[in-house]
């Protein structure tokens, strides 16, 4: 393989919704790059992206795939990334870096919920885009729809640099109104005189626009009325770099129907890496697999210098060196040993020390670091657990091998809750790890509804005293304290009706803990007359902490009280520590019952986004949910419902909403507060965790 230059190299992620026909077009351009002799389709799974065995099995796209293709003395690396929402993460891992993306719009539905949704991520990662419209051969495609949604969807910044001649069946080429000519086949045409008018009106509209993003060119177009193709690149480079044009092509993946153009478009116009090419050596991982025979692969970009075979390279963070013994050009399952890659240049290595995606490895002593990839909450939770209990630690193993190739499932044992934690994107995801335990690490699993990780707090003030005293045997134990809780909300108040009295307490000494499972505990010592010594006072604070790990109600953690020790008694010989742990603990308990004790769930800020139609169903659909709804928008064509929903009513809520909506919705979610749950729920609650302390008896 030639050894690229940075300006050599185009780097693009092709995005766009599930089926619109990425794989298929990724096959044509490695056709058309010659690294494959033929093309394979997703249906006989032979493509060379869809290499993996769960992507054969599901036919469709599941991990995002690196590939290449050389092209007119330029290297085009791209990374098709996989549609559905449930398989997000291969898209961000992309667009860290890529400097520019293909959306692929199926002409058979113009822009969808999904290719919507694509555009808000990719316009947040500020990610220049080039619109390419496929399956154009397809007897339902409609080349005025997709128009119409463009518009809606990028409004003046979307600009035709072609368009397709015929529809359908009897679509057999592109005509481009920046060379002004007509691709057909492998041929370059003249452009037919039924579409030299529509052409030049094109071409026009295009030039101008082009003009747009330079003062200089701007200039020159008012003078001549033209510009050169080179002048065009350059103005539409800017455009597109700043976010401010999205050229819109044709493709038919499927026929290989302007693909080599558009290929021709990405290595003239896309923005190229903007690397520092001099300087040392550094890379950053953003994918990490195993593959057969091979072992771990790691997949990356060169950021700045030139990688060459037998560098060390350290992780900064760790301290840990790596010898690149070999490096590879990787398209897929194909691995190319090369000597060198260029800073903007992406590539792989087997077996690493540091082998883990997020990871950046440099010229030792140089101290570069990069920032790790941001992944999108996950948001679909379940409980995980191993069918026999002897493959517990297996499982967990298993599971954490999955996290480390796949950093959008996360998984965590609750100590709150007793439970492993499994989380994803979306039950299809959790379904590909369940499958992948099954079949990869011989485990049989069972995956259920997790708990609720409740909280308790209180509503109002109440008193309680407790005196612990155990006189039998030897040493004793005395220990009393008298104490007061309030929720710990607004100004601090030290004035109450203690024992029918009002009564002002002076605060000695003060203990403020921001609780790890949110919220606080503000401890307040005004003992009065030296009845408890100082000595104590961590003691009692200890045992109101232990109770608080098991709240009174439910067991759950509680929350945001404030703690007034007022008063108390010791005894010369047998207080101790122990004592007022005990003592606190069961006072602090006696008082938080009868402080109008509420339970706490947490609430999540949900916003899904809907193609109107089934705006009724989901609204309902939440409402059944007990969620709250908020702001209703529309978003060029699509209904957006906002809500906040309890995670307790949240559960498989992916599924729902795609049955819902026949799977052309989408949603996000996000924690956002705890409140009290309603009366019937706290009482639901409070009998299960009776029942269940019962059983444990
Ligand atoms: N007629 C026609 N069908 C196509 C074309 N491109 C893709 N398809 C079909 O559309 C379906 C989806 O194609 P894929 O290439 O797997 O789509 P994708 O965007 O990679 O899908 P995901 O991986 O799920 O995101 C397959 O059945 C393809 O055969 C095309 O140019 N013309
Ligand atoms: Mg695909």
């Amino acid at each position: 393989m030639k050894e690229y230059q940075s300006k050599e190299v185009r780097n693009v992620v092709l995005l766009g919704a599930t089926k619109s026909g990425k794989t298929t077009l990724a096959e044509a351009m490695l056709f058309e790059g010659k690294v494959i002799s033929r093309m394979g389709t997703v249906e006989d799974k032979n493509t060379l992206s869809d290499n993996n065995e769960l992507e054969k099995l599901n036919q469709r796209s599941i991990y995002a795939t690196p590939l290449y293709a050389e092209f007119a003395g330029s290297k085009i690396n791209f990374i098709d990334a996989p549609g559905s929402d449930d398989f997000i993460g291969g898209a961000y891992s992309a667009f860290r870096v890529c400097e520019s993306g293909v959306l692929v719009v199926n002409a058979q539905q113009g822009v969808e919920v999904g290719t919507e949704s694509f555009v808000r991520r990719a316009e947040s990662q500020k990610l220049p885009m080039i619109i390419a419209v496929g399956q154009l051969d397809a007897d339902k495609a409609d080349w005025d729809n997709v128009q119409n949604s463009l518009k809606e969807t990028f409004g003046g910044k979307m600009i035709n640099v072609q368009f397709p001649a015929g529809a359908g069946a009897s679509f057999d080429g592109v005509i481009d109104v920046l060379t002004m000519k007509y691709y057909k086949g492998g041929d370059v045409l003249d452009i037919p005189a039924e579409y030299a008018d529509q052409a030049e009106e094109y071409r026009e509209q295009l030039i101008e626009k082009a003009a747009e993003f330079d003062d200089t060119l701007m200039e020159k177009y008012f003078e001549e009325g033209t510009l050169s193709e080179e002048e065009i690149h350059s103005g539409m480079n800017k455009g597109i770099t700043s976010g401010d044009l999205y050229p819109v092509f044709c493709v038919c993946g499927k026929k290989d129907i302007g693909v080599k153009r558009l290929m021709e478009f990405i290595k003239d116009v896309a923005p190229a890496p903007a690397c520092k090419e001099d300087g040392p050596a550094s890379l950053f991982i953003y994918k990490n697999d195993v593959e057969q025979h091979l072992g771990e692969v790691s997949y990356f970009k060169v950021m700045s210098g030139t990688l060459t075979t037998g560098m060390d390279l350290e992780d900064p963070v760790s301290g840990n060196k790596d010898r690149f013994s070999a490096i590879y050009a990787v398209a897929g399952s194909k691995k190319e040993a090369v000597t060198n890659l260029h800073a903007g240049d992406f590539g792989c290595a087997v077996k690493l020390k540091n082998s883990r995606s997020s990871t950046t490895l440099s010229i030792p002593g140089s101290g570069i670091v990069y920032d790790k990839i941001q992944y999108p909450a996950p948001k679909y939770r379940c409980a995980i657990k191993a069918k026999v209990q002897q493959d517990d630690q297996k499982l967990g193993d298993a599971l954490k091998k999955i996290a480390a190739q796949d950093p959008t499932v996360v998984v965590e044992y609750s100590k709150e809750l007793r439970q492993t934690i499994l989380s994803g994107n979306g039950e299809q995801h959790i379904n590909i790890v369940k499958w992948r335990l099954n079949n990869e690490f011989g485990l049989e699993v069972e995956l259920f509804a997790p708990k609720v990780p409740y909280r308790e707090t209180i509503t109002k003030v109440a008193c309680a005293q407790y005196r612990h005293k155990k006189q039998s045997g030897g040493a004793g134990q005395f220990g009393e304290v008298h104490l007061l809780v309030c929720p710990a909300e607004g100004e601090l108040n030290t004035k109450f009706m203690i024992n029918g009295k009002e009564t002002q307490l002076n605060i000695k000494t003060q203990d403020i803990t921001e609780l790890e499972w949110g919220g606080k505990l503000e401890f307040y010592n005004c003992v009065v007359g030296g009845s408890i010594d100082l000595g104590f006072m961590p003691a009692i604070l200890k045992g109101i902490k232990e109770r608080m790990v098991e709240g009174p109600l439910t067991g759950s953690y509680a929350r945001d009280i404030r703690v007034f020790v007022y008063d108390g008694k010791m005894h010369p010989v047998d207080s101790k520590e122990i004592a007022f742990i005990i003592a606190g603990r069961n006072a602090f308990r006696e008082a938080f019952r009868n402080a109008g004790p509420k339970i706490l769930e947490p609430i999540y800020n949900v916003e899904v986004m809907t193609p109107s139609e089934y705006q009724g169903a989901v609204m309902s659909d939440l409402q059944n949910r007990r969620g709250m709804l908020g702001d209703m928008g529309a978003d060029k064509g699509f209904a957006i419902l906002k809500a906040r929903v309890p995670l307790a009513e949240l559960y498989r809520y992916s599924t729902t909403l795609s049955s819902l909506t026949a799977g052309s919705a989408t949603f996000t979610m996000e924690f956002a507060d705890y409140q009290p749950v309603p009366g019937d729920v706290q009482t639901k609650l409070l009998a299960d965790y009776a029942a269940q302390e019962k059983e444990e008896d």
